[in-house]
Order: C-alpha cells, then structure tokens, then sequence
C-alpha cells in the first residue's frame, strides 16, 4: 500500500463539478481508495497566462497498483470526462497530475515522481498543505518550507 498525492485541475467547463466527478471516478477504481481531499480554489493560470482561471485541489490516496497503473487509473479518468490532449500547458477539462508516490523517485518517460515542477507551483503546494503541511517531497523538503520559499 503507498500513500499517493494527486494534483487536480480544470479551466473548462463546470470545473469544480469535473473534479468532484474525477475523486468519485478515482474511490471506484480498483486499488485506489481517496483518503482525503483538500479545498478547492480558484488560481490564476501559470505559464500560458491567456487562458481562464483554474480550480485545483488535491488528493491523498493509498493505493496497491504500481505507479504505472496508478498513472494508467489517472489517464483514463481524464479521457472518460472528455479530455483532449491540445497546447501544453494550455486549457483543459480536467487534469490529474500524480504529485508524490510514497517516498519514491521515479524518473522515466511519461513519469516522472516527485512531479517536476511541484516545487514552484503554489496551485500545487497550498492544496497540499491542506492535507499535510509537514509531508516531505523526496529531493525537496516538506510542502511547509517549499511554500515559504516561494515568499
Ligand atoms: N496547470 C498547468 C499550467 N498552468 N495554472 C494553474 N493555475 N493551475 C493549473 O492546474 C495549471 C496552470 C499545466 O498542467
Ligand atoms: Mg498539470
Ligand atoms: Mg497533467
């Protein structure tokens, strides 16, 4: 069993309905149970800026199914609630970001963990601290002294 973060986001559509529907497709799956969910917030985008506001929260999750398969679990779901795959970084549906897999360092084409980019995203970290503040991102420190950091 591994604890697993998730990062979920959306800035199309009924957005914050989208992501209620993804954590109640993610507590179906086989081997993923949803252990708790963070606050949903508006945040403005990063990266392409000419593009509407997002909503994104996070996940904590164990479960039994290898990374891989747990990315698997994720990609389908984004798929199932209508995603399609346009501009990086770009607008969309829906997006389930595998965050943290236990204390494991995963560097390898299409998966990455800890995410690459967590670090630096406030969307990612203030969604995270809801859930464990003093969770340590391995490489990084804990979510408490990365948000500090980007003060
Ligand atoms: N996701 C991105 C790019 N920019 N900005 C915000 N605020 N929230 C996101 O989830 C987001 C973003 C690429 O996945
Ligand atoms: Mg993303
Ligand atoms: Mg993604």
């Amino acid at each position: 069993m591994r604890l697993v973060y998730i990062g979920i986001g959306a800035n199309l559509g009924s957005r914050e309905e989208t992501l209620r529907r993804a954590v109640e497709l993610l507590g179906r799956a086989d081997g993923v149970e949803v252990v708790a969910v963070s606050e949903l917030r508006e945040t403005d985008p990063v990266g392409v800026v000419d593009q509407p506001p997002f909503v994104n929260g996070a996940v904590a999750i164990e479960t039994t199914l290898p990374a891989r398969a747990f990315l698997d679990v994720l990609l389908e779901i984004e798929r199932s609630l209508g995603r399609v795959r346009g501009e990086r970084w770009g607008p969309r549906i829906v997006d389930l970001d595998l965050l943290v897999y236990g204390n494991e360092v995963i560097d390898e084409p299409g998966l990455r963990v800890p995410h690459p980019r967590l670090h630096e995203r406030r969307f990612v970290l203030e969604p995270l601290a809801d859930l464990n503040s003093e969770l340590k991102i391995p490489g990084r420190g804990t979510v408490s002294a990365l948000l500090a950091a980007l003060d």
